[in-house]
């Protein structure tokens, strides 16, 4: 068969999208390695589950992180996220979510309000436009033009936890180590999820509705990329929980990839990325805050590491389910 022939054999039987996709799909699976998911927080084991089931049906690690976080997200019990996500001091649930693939597609949501699926318009930014990030009153618009429907994500809950608020009205994200254990026993909190699929691509998902009572219009890490979340199929890829403008102040997410990148296990990664921030801020602050990083590798390995303890990873792989306690720095 000459050329021109096979290609309008090959025309005929497959689109070309498909065709190159099947071709990848062949080659990953020569080198195939294990799959595997890992989230931020123990309470994240159903997402994770979620997240498996997609991957072991042959799925992308972009469908799988995607459907995950999806979990926590339509949760009205987990206060951290989606629909019954603690507001912000006005009351109004903002909410911020970003996803990234093993080519380096991205998008992201910030502000996002009365949308449970942020994580859907984040990857429909991505998918469906020119651009990276939407925000607030444009983001909801681009949503409800997708077909999203409005709804109060306001619970009956997180509305007497904000009006127990109000009353003292003392917004204080730096917290102590008793504080963290308290919030750990009642929430899950924000979702940061990795995954490697049987075609041994990598991909992240990250979304919250942020810090309670922050600021009306206050973005978080979450959302950020580089921050909240990265992405490199060449090394591995990286999220983070916990006060964001500390992640922020890092590029926390980014950093870990890139001590990755440079030999680090992703344990020793997560470390070197707290270590950063605690030279440039100083241990007295950092004693304050509590950020945790989750990492994965290309090969398959996890790490995670906080600054203060009690943070946990969720794990699931062919073996099971785990829940990693991690070490922390302070
Ligand atoms: C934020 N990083 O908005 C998020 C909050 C968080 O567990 O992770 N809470 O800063």
């Amino acid at each position: 068969m000459n050329r021109r022939k096979f290609v309008q054999t090959i025309g005929a039987l497959a689109p070309l999208t498909t065709l190159s996709k099947n071709l990848s799909a062949f080659e990953g699976n020569v080198s195939q390695k294990k799959s595997i998911v890992i989230s931020t927080w123990s309470g994240n084991t159903k997402a994770n589950e979620k997240a498996w089931e997609q991957l072991i049906a042959g799925k992308s690690a972009l469908d799988a992180v995607h459907q995950g976080v999806m979990v926590p997200e339509a949760d009205p019990e987990d206060m951290s996220v989606g629909l019954g996500g603690l507001p912000d001091r006005d009351g109004i649930v903002t909410l911020d979510a970003c996803i990234m693939d093993h080519a380096g597609n991205i998008g992201a949501v910030m502000g996002l309000e009365n949308i449970v699926h942020a994580i859907s318009v984040a990857r429909l930014v991505m998918e469906k436009t020119p651009h990276v990030q939407l925000v607030g009153d444009g983001a909801l618009q681009f949503a409800l033009e997708h077909g999203f429907e409005k709804e109060n994500l306001l619970t009956s809950k997180s509305k007497k936890a904000w009006k127990a608020w109000l009353k003292q009205s003392q917004y204080n994200p730096m917290t102590t180590v008793e504080e963290i254990e308290k919030r750990i026993e009642k929430n899950h909190d924000t979702i940061g999820m990795l995954a490697i699929d049987s075609f041994s691509n990598l991909s992240g998902a990250c979304t919250t509705s942020g810090m309670a009572y922050k600021l009306h219009g206050r973005v978080g890490d979450s959302p950020i990329i580089g921050a909240g979340l990265y992405v490199d199929n060449e090394v591995g890829a990286a999220s983070a929980t916990g006060v964001g403008e500390e992640v922020v102040r890092i590029c926390g997410s980014h950093t870990v990839v890139e001590a990755m990148r440079y030999g680090h296990s992703p344990e020793e990664a997560c470390k070197i990325a707290l270590e950063r921030l605690v030279k440039m801020k100083g241990k007295p602050y950092c004693q304050k805050v509590q950020i945790g990083f989750i990492a994965l590798n290309n090969k398959g390995e996890t790490g995670c590491y906080s600054l203060l303890p009690n943070f946990t990873m969720a794990v699931r792989n062919e073996e099971g389910s785990n829940v990693i306690s991690s070490k922390s720095l302070l």
